[in-house]
């Protein structure tokens, strides 16, 4: 079932990591969109929670380096 999940995203310092995590969740079998916002420290991603779980969303965008919490 696809699903809307909210992350905070932490040390983001420049523009450029905003294209890099969104490059790393759009390229995520079952994430179908993933925008990120520099300035709110957000990402919101529409993903098929039966093929990517929204806490593999947040491993991934700690694996890339910054601090990520999943939002109610
Ligand atoms: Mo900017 Mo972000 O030089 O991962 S790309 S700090």
């Amino acid at each position: 079932a696809n699903t809307t999940t909210h992350l905070r995203v932490s040390g983001m310092t420049c523009s450029s990591c905003v294209g890099v995590i969104e490059s790393l969740l759009n390229n995520m079998e079952g994430v179908s969109s993933a925008r990120v916002n520099l300035l709110a420290g957000r990402a919101t991603v529409e993903h098929d929670v039966s093929l990517v779980p929204s806490q593999s969303l947040a491993d991934a965008i700690s694996s890339a380096g910054f601090k990520s919490l999943i939002l109610d």
